[in-house]
């Protein structure tokens, strides 16, 4: 054990007599962009001393996990139907879009906290009115969508998924051979998808207003697409997040917890091994939960789950002026923003608007979705 722990202080970048601030700059993060199906190693049980999340919480009830209550997971398509058309009945579109007026903007950052990842340069950017939606696509949403397209997510094809290993039932667990080799508490979990977000024996029933995981970058698109959006460029993207601020690290200023209250959900406690949800939330929160976090209204932009961008990843930019930037061209990444449950300033300081991170396009994990963007809003809103 000490071996293991040693060499995840090493992995974590947190040298002993190194404090928390000097570490935060470290490239290191969750390793939610190394969830690579191609890059595994063998699990080693212990690998990392976890705790399940012990949530202290004045709000417990919120802190625990969704119940898993045990579904039946035969491969029957028809039932997967009935199943969605269930989720669906009483499901109105629900999630407004806030007009975003156009405007130039400081994209990046000239103090980056995380360079490796290119947060800079700062560089003047104009962004022409758009809209976007208030809150990340909730599973009651995307539910709607498969209801009605039948479309089978990436994780679905594949037939796994990545989760947290702390969020995975003892049972699920012991079938488990395999982690990220650069991140051994991202697990492959076969029959993790959208539906079943800690694998076969959890359900989305009891979070329905939660948002959506296990989506790829593809199933991002199709998504956005079927609701008459697109996926917001990380320009866009940006520009909302920071919403007139300059040079704040988070949408509403610089205080991780204004007026002394959680406004986000991020990580509290000692990555990986225990997050005390003082939150209330130590996976996914509902997509309506805290405060508004800046002047367009926007809820939940920083924390929860990641969300894709259109643009691919590159982290070389240049400081030049440029008006409505769509990214770089193809790479092997799509650009992610705004952190998730997992971020912590010591670990995955990626809670903040210029942060950034990546994966392939069919990726897909627990901590992962989106927004959806459009140049006006589709006429369902009308
Ligand atoms: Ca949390
Ligand atoms: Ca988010």
């Amino acid at each position: 054990m000490t071996k293991v722990i040693v060499a995840f202080i090493f992995l974590c970048g947190i040298l002993s007599g190194v404090s928390l601030e000097d570490s935060v700059g470290s490239e290191e993060g969750c390793g939610c962009n190394k969830l690579n199906r191609n890059n595994l190693k063998e699990r080693s049980t212990g690998d990392i001393d976890l705790e399940k999340g012990s949530c202290q919480s004045k709000e417990d009830d919120h802190c625990q996990l969704p119940k898993n209550d045990k579904m039946d997971t035969q491969d029957d398509s028809s039932k997967k139907a009935d199943h969605d058309r269930a989720l669906t009945l009483s499901v109105l579109r629900s999630n407004p879009m806030v007009k975003i007026p156009g405007g130039t903007f400081f994209m990046g950052t000239d103090k980056p906290f995380i360079p490796a990842d290119g947060e800079s340069p700062l560089r003047e950017t104009l962004i022409d009115t758009f809209y976007l939606d208030k809150m990340e696509t909730s599973n009651a949403e995307f539910a709607r969508f498969v209801a009605e397209t039948n479309y089978t997510t990436e994780a679905e094809t594949f037939g796994d998924s990545f989760v947290f290993e702390s969020l995975i039932s003892e049972e699920t667990l012991a079938g488990i051979d395999q982690a990220v080799a650069a991140a051994p508490w991202w697990l492959p979990v076969k029959g993790a998808d959208w539906r079943h977000p800690e694998g076969p024996d959890s359900d989305i029933i009891p979070r329905m207003n939660h948002p959506v995981v296990h989506v790829s970058w593809n199933d991002a698109k199709a998504f956005c697409e079927w609701a008459g959006k697109r996926l917001a460029t990380e320009a866009e993207w940006e520009y909302a997040c920071k919403a007139g601020k300059k040079d704040k690290l988070y949408p509403w200023g610089n205080k991780l917890m204004p007026q002394d209250e959680h406004w986000m959900n991020v990580w509290q406690g000692d990555f990986p091994k225990t997050d005390t949800g003082d939150d209330g939330y130590i996976n996914t929160s509902p997509v309506d939960e805290y405060p508004e976090q800046n002047s367009f209204g926007l809820k939940n932009i920083v924390g929860n789950a990641w969300e894709w961008t259109a643009d691919w990843w590159v982290t070389v930019h240049s400081n030049e002026y440029s008006e409505n930037p769509k990214g770089p061209e193809p790479t092997n990444d799509k650009v992610k923003k705004g952190g998730s449950y997992m971020c912590h300033k010591s670990y995955c300081y990626r809670h903040r608007c210029a942060a950034r991170s990546q994966n392939t396009p069919d990726s897909s994990s627990g901590n992962v979705g989106m927004r959806c963007a459009s140049d006006t809003p589709p006429d369902y809103y009308n």
